[in-house]
């Protein structure tokens, strides 16, 4: 019995060892693959853009925005809510993206100088914040 079995064992290690082997050699290509999927993914999922604001749950991601003064700028506004309107509008300026439903993203090119500006959702009073221009 004991002769028997010594060598099975032996046989088994001898297996593991391999599996081991093989399974870092396989994490190591996945490893790769997965990094050339990231690069691809992420460029496709939003359009450009200087800074990305999120619509959700009928809330902005943020209450806060800034940009640099009389320079062009493109804000990403990223609306993650399936079936509802919403837009970009910065009070007192032309700037404002129109009413569309999620999901969906659009691109708000600005372009203003110094200044404090509010903005706001159209349709959702609660959806406001500060754009700092500077
Ligand atoms: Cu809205």
């Amino acid at each position: 019995m004991t002769a028997t079995c010594e060598p099975t064992r032996t046989t088994r290690r001898v297996l593991a060892v391999g599996l081991a082997g093989a399974l870092l050699l396989g994490l190591a290509a996945c490893g790769s693959d997965s990094d050339s999927d990231d690069a691809g993914g992420s460029g496709g999922s939003l359009p450009p853009g200087d800074v990305v604001i999120t619509a959700d749950n009928i809330a902005w991601s943020t209450d806060e925005l800034q940009a640099p003064a009389d320079t062009d700028f493109t804000i990403v506004v990223d609306n993650q809510d399936s079936g509802v309107q919403h837009n970009l509008d910065i009070k007192d300026t032309d700037f404002k993206t129109e009413l569309e439903a999620g999901v969906s993203a659009q691109v708000l090119q600005i372009n203003l100088p110094a200044g404090e500006y509010d903005y706001i959702c159209d349709l959702h009073p609660n959806m406001t914040g500060t754009l700092t221009v500077s």
